[in-house]
């Protein structure tokens, strides 16, 4: 079977290197389908990420039919089928994300116009690194010939997040919930949304209140990666690397259990009056057509509320980097 390749960028870093492993273990395509890794790192860290890789081999995976470890662009995205793109510095302590925008931004156009020029067609693109929403418009505006439809941000993070602590809440599996959803940036600003949620087919408002909702849920969930980072002094590794292959297999997989997931995608023709051009958090279904976003939900007048303030946030993100886009 011809191998799948997968680019992860910033491979050597807390969410690369799981991510490194899982990928190569199977998680992705299963235990049938073998898999190349194109590992970019910057130069100075390339004897790190080779040691890594000396570690990674001696698992000898069954899967893992070649490694390619680079600085190179042309090298990095060669005919990738997917690109992780995880590459970027992590918020410090008492940074916001929006902190990140100047420092990781200039990273994306030319790995945009790598992706266009090197990468098979029909690639699919996780962006990880934040600012995740800004970043994945950097990388789409620099890669024109490949669809935005291919390009994709995570906010699977949040969306795990927003059904963990909901379950912990009703005493319920993650699995009895369905319909929680995640509105607009990768940030403090997003709005969890737990207006259509159902847990063990009820209501979950009418579970757990609204006071509960409005003053510990919304604001747990947008916070948890600065309360993450607070306890550690690092940003989440391990969950991030996790939510970045359930993002990518519900995608490649679909999404066929009447229940949907939250993508940042391109937010074009989008059903719900956001600016058309933002890669925005929605709640999606996936099938063999690609990604389509759930259309027709009501949206309550807080929730429309919400969803106004984190689209606000991605204008003004997307003002500051005009010049890259
Ligand atoms: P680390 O600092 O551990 O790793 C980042 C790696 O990227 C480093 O090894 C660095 O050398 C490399 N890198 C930097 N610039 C690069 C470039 N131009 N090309 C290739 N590699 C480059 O950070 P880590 O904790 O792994 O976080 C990586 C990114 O993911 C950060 O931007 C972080 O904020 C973001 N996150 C996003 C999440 C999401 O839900 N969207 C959650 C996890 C994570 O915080």
């Amino acid at each position: 079977m011809k191998p799948i390749k997968v680019l992860i960028t910033g491979a050597a870093g807390r969410v690369g290197m799981p991510l490194v492993y899982r990928v190569s273990a199977g998680d992705l395509f299963g235990l049938q389908q073998p898999v190349e890794l194109q590992l970019l790192e910057i130069e100075s860290m390339l004897p790190n990420l080779e040691g890594e890789v000396m570690e990674l081999r001696d698992c000898a995976f069954p899967l893992l039919k070649d490694v390619t470890i680079t600085s190179d662009l042309e090298t990095a995205f060669g005919d990738i089928d997917v690109a992780f793109m995880v590459g970027a510095s992590p918020r410090k302590k008492g940074m916001e994300r929006k902190d990140l925008l100047e420092a990781n931004g200039k990273i994306f156009p030319a790995q945009g116009k790598a992706l266009n020029d090197f990468a098979d067609k029909d690639v699919k693109v996780i962006m990880v690194g934040n600012p995740a929403n800004t970043n994945a418009l950097i990388v789409s505006k620099n890669a024109p010939d490949i669809s935005p439809k291919q390009i994709t941000s995570m906010s699977r993070l949040d969306h795990n997040r927003a059904l963990s602590m909901l379950a912990q809440k009703t005493n319920a599996y993650v699995s009895d919930i369905k319909r929680v959803a995640i509105w607009g940036n990768h940030s403090p600003t997003q709005y969890p949304d737990l207006s259509h949620a159902i847990v063990h087919g009820k209501r979950a408002l009418d579970l757990v209140g609204d006071d509960w909702y409005r003053d510990t849920f919304i604001t747990g969930v947008q916070n948890r990666g600065t309360e993450i980072l607070k306890h550690l002094g690092v940003s989440s590794s391990i969950s991030a690397a996790i939510c970045t292959i359930k993002h990518f297999k519900s995608w490649h997989y679909g999404t066929n259990n009447g229940d949907w997931v939250s993508k940042g995608v391109y937010s074009m023709d989008n059903p719900y009056g956001i600016d058309e051009e933002l890669f925005f958090s929605f709640p999606v279904i996936c099938d063999e057509f690609g990604i389509s976003i759930v259309e027709n939900l009501k949206i309550d007048d807080f929730s429309m509320q919400m969803i106004k303030a984190t689209e606000k946030e991605l204008i003004a993100e997307r003002d500051v980097v005009k010049h890259l886009l």
